[in-house]
């Protein structure tokens, strides 16, 4: 881990700044991300099992603040998170393949995300966190190199290297890294039903790990799934169809789920079914509106027409992306 720490970063171990700040926006995934590569030294760097593809919700995520501290402190929202915390270990830890013994840190986060919402807030906490890293410690990585880094704290977090537009993670062994990927699309929005405000039961991590374990549905399918819709994704994305980015969105996500619920691992609830019912009733009647579901109840959606979503989701903030 040492060695590849070095062979990305470079050499420079010194605090050269005692503070630094970045905001990183969530992404969502419309190709997802749902298991770990196996092999020891892979998993240990948290290498994705297969390429995936997003975008940013820019005007949602993550403002990280680290500063150079007497000891460790974590500040969630105004918070104080005791050092028994796991959000306090898990940060810490990330911070430790990196710092050298005596340099201590204060973490102080702030984020703008809807809670429960499966929107990964580990995502855009992490590619904060190594930016800031990246500025306190000036190794002067570039976007590809930052990915890599932020990868080892949290996979989605690779994709949230980048504030606007669309990315895809490429697969390279240790080196798997995100990048831009260029569309034609010519308008998209976005909204999230929000329908849940409770941490969730199973964390996608374990859910992730236990899918991969045990479902044969997932060993025998969802690397092929994947392959093909990034295939067709990446076509339909550079025509500029929506409708077919849309298709392929939703049938991914249904996929990763179903793997998921092979296992008996179900974020839905009611409202979820009824909204998922709700989307797909629209679209047999010509209504453009498809929709993706990540870990977690709530049901998220894409137009190109934001007429649409205020129409058939009066109540719903929209976001343009495009
Ligand atoms: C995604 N998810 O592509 C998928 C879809 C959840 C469902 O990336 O273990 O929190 O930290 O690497 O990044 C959530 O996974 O998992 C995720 P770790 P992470 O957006």
């Amino acid at each position: 881990m040492k060695k590849f720490i070095s062979q990305v970063v470079g050499c420079k171990k010194n605090i050269i700044k005692d503070f630094a700040e970045h905001f990183s926006p969530i992404n969502i995934a419309l190709i997802k991300y749902w298991g770990k590569e196996k092999n020891y030294k892979l998993r240990e760097l948290n290498v994705p099992l297969t390429e995936s593809l997003s975008v940013a919700i820019p005007s949602r995520g993550t403002i990280v603040k680290l500063s150079v501290s007497k000891k460790d402190i974590l500040i969630i929202n105004g918070e104080n998170i005791s050092n028994e915390n796991k959000k306090f270990c898990r940060a810490f830890n990330y911070i430790n393949l990196f710092r050298q013994e005596n340099d201590k840190f204060k973490i102080e986060t702030e984020g703008n995300i809807p809670t429960g919402s499966g929107l990964a807030s580990s995502a855009s906490f992490f590619a904060s966190l190594a930016q800031c890293l990246n500025i306190i410690y000036g190794w002067n990585l570039n976007k590809r190199k930052l990915s890599i880094i932020s990868r080892i704290g949290s996979g989605s977090a690779m994709r949230s290297i980048f504030e606007s537009g669309f990315c895809e993670v490429v697969k390279k062994r240790q080196y798997t890294y995100a990048k831009e990927f260029k569309h034609n699309l010519k308008e998209l929005y976005f909204s999230i039903i929000e329908n849940e405000n409770e941490e969730k039961y199973i964390s996608s991590s374990q859910a992730m790990n236990k899918t991969s374990e045990i479902s044969f549905l997932y060993k025998k399918h969802w690397k092929k799934q994947v392959h093909r819709d990034m295939k067709d994704m990446k076509k339909a994305l550079n025509k500029g169809y929506f409708s077919a980015v849309g298709k392929i969105m939703q049938e991914n996500a249904l996929a990763m789920h179903s793997t998921m619920m092979s296992v008996g691992i179900i974020y839905w609830n009611e409202k979820t079914i009824e909204n998922v019912k709700k989307i797909i009733s629209l679209q047999e009647s010509d209504v453009n509106i498809y929709f993706t579901i990540d870990a977690g109840a709530q049901v998220k959606i894409f137009s190109e027409n934001e007429e649409e979503i205020k129409k058939y989701f009066p109540l719903l903030q929209v976001f343009k992306l495009i």
